[in-house]
């Protein structure tokens, strides 16, 4: 195989964020800009001599051209085998599923998951570890440090492969697999859930559902699942082809971009079951007849009844949530005697935990969950698990939900983002409140009584690292919190997340509408965080 070494010079903005290099595509766009961060991957990694690397994205723009790129520089760089989604496709857990199922060396994937697309948006690329999941921060800091001191890279002379057709085939010693993006990963889902028993709920009208995959990538997998293996009738699955700029939508599901579904079950002939999934199929969002369920809340009630589900029902070792995730989950683990830890926000933190079997089912407030069966979150299967718990209990979303808060209470969740904050006043608002914490210790706002002020800094139990800075979090006597945090997944300026929690015990008061019940904590956390001065925003842009 004739391999060229192409000069090349660092770009100073390849550090990845919470998963991944995420950048508007223009900046992918630049000379070698893609080139030199795969590069950077290969250098950092152990020898990649003879190994095997998944591929595949979102199918978002710029995802074909990306993936030929990818394919000869992997080449050039001595990898022996790789496997790619059939069009360039792979949803997030399906292709963590691949490096499993393959024991590969890793996988890339190319998302920027919930960001829209298109040739002015977003595009992504984050690596996977042998385990299936996201690089954890020692590989991405080190990727971070080959960038900036990379000087060349290598790419093998080979034509682009045709991705569209099915095949196993070698160019001078490189094996290649075009497969079905789809196959296994529905295997692996049949293998978990019990799809008799959904198939008689669907054929018998007791479920009735339908699912939006926003024209990102879950929908073929949607399609092949709920249709054709699970009989829901054509049409189930609305927004179902993906389209390389989501048809011009946000593919984030949420009350917000996920309109048109909200509409429909908020309404006397909604279905008894809707959800909706994001850009790579990692996020979920649950919907009942007129129920919205918080990503918290699912979280919760998937492990209070996990024994419902067939391989979960001898038990789970335990669980998981990301730091501003509500505390619902830690009543159930508190009452089922499960260990349940509190990790930075970033599936990535999950990875050493569920390898070493301390837990086995995890998520968090940003519409992920997920469990051992993959090293992602998994959009399908968190969708699965709640038509597996209808079927199953005999009961509506609503039921299941209220049953859930009457026996351990109702964690009232919202979260306010401020998007695309000019980054100096957003590190300016942050300042303010490190300066803050020490003065708000024991004082009292109203009904609040500071309990404690600190900043979240985690110490893995595995192997023992430390990630410092990981959110602002005030935690009051009644159990409520605040929580400030600057995302790690945007492409604009800085986005500030407030995230509002308050737990109410007492059954009379859990049907509020979050707005209402948590509307002192949210003035509180204006006042703290001063930043409707500071940014001029009014409004926060987005509640969920
Ligand atoms: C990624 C990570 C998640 C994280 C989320 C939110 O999700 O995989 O673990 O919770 O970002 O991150 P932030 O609050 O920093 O924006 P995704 O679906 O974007 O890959």
């Amino acid at each position: 195989m004739n391999i060229k070494t192409i000069a090349s010079s660092p770009y100073n903005d390849q550090k990845p964020g919470t998963s991944g290099l995420r950048k508007k595509v223009t900046i992918f766009q630049q000379r070698h800009y893609l080139a030199n961060f795969v590069q950077s991957i290969f250098n950092s990694l152990d020898d990649c001599q003879g190994k095997c690397l998944v591929l595949g994205g979102d199918g978002r723009y710029y995802n074909r051209e990306a993936i030929q790129i990818i394919i000869k520089i992997a080449a050039a760089n001595g990898f022996h085998e790789l496997i790619i989604g059939q069009g360039g496709l792979l949803s997030t857990p399906a292709a963590s599923h691949l490096i499993r199922k393959n024991k590969a060396y890793g996988g890339l994937i190319l998302s920027a998951s919930h960001n829209p697309g298109g040739a002015t948006e977003d595009f992504g690329i984050k690596y996977n570890i042998s385990n299936g999941g996201p690089a954890p921060e020692k590989y991405t800091e080190d990727f971070f440090k080959h960038s900036l001191e990379i000087s060349e890279y290598k790419i093998a002379e080979i034509n682009d492969i045709d991705l569209d057709k099915l095949a196993d085939f070698e160019i001078e010693g490189l094996k290649i697999r075009v497969i079905d993006p789809v196959t296994d990963y529905a295997q692996l889902m049949a293998s978990i859930f019990d799809f008799d028993l959904l198939k008689q709920s669907i054929s018998s009208n007791y479920i009735t559902l339908c699912f939006d995959a926003m024209h990102a990538i879950t929908g073929p997998y949607a399609k092949r699942i709920l249709e054709e293996m699970l009989g829901a009738p054509v049409g189930t699955v609305i927004n179902g082809e993906p389209l390389e700029d989501f048809g011009g939508g946000h593919p984030d599901p949420n009350l917000v971009h996920a309109k048109e579904l909200a509409q429909l079950m908020f309404n006397d002939n909604a279905p008894v079951f809707a959800a909706a999934s994001d850009g790579d199929g990692d996020r979920n969002m649950i919907l009942g007849a007129n129920i919205f369920v918080t990503p918290s809340d699912s979280l919760a009630i998937m492990v209070a009844n996990s024994h419902y589900i067939p391989s979960f029902a001898k038990g789970i070792n335990g669980v998981a949530r990301s730091m501003p995730t509500s505390q619902a989950v830690d009543r159930v683990a508190a009452a089922y005697n499960l260990p349940c830890f509190e990790t930075p926000t970033g599936w990535k933190f999950f990875g050493n935990l569920l390898d070493a079997d301390k837990i086995t089912i995890c998520g968090e407030e940003s519409f992920g969950s997920g469990s051992n069966h993959v090293r992602e979150k998994d959009g399908l299967w968190a969708v699965l698990f709640w038509l597996n718990l209808i079927a199953k209990k005999r009961q509506s979303v609503i039921e299941i939900v209220h049953e859930h808060w009457q026996r351990f209470g109702r964690d009232i969740y919202s979260r306010h983002d401020y998007e695309a904050v000019d980054s100096n006043v957003a590190n300016e608002i942050f300042k303010h409140l490190r300066q803050l914490l020490p003065t708000l210790k024991e004082k009292i706002f109203g009904d609040y009584a500071v309990d404690y002020a600190d900043e979240f800094s985690y110490q893995d139990p595995i192997d023992n690292s430390i990630s410092d800075q990981q959110g602002i979090r005030i935690g009051f006597k009644n159990g409520s919190r605040i929580v400030f945090r600057l995302s790690g997944t945007g492409t604009v300026g800085a986005t500030l997340r407030i995230y509002l929690e308050k737990f109410v015990k007492d059954s009379s008061s859990h049907q509020q509408k979050p707005q209402q019940a948590l509307a002192e904590l949210i003035k509180l956390a204006e006042k703290f965080s001063e930043i409707k001065q500071r940014t001029g925003l009014l409004e926060p842009t987005v509640i969920t």
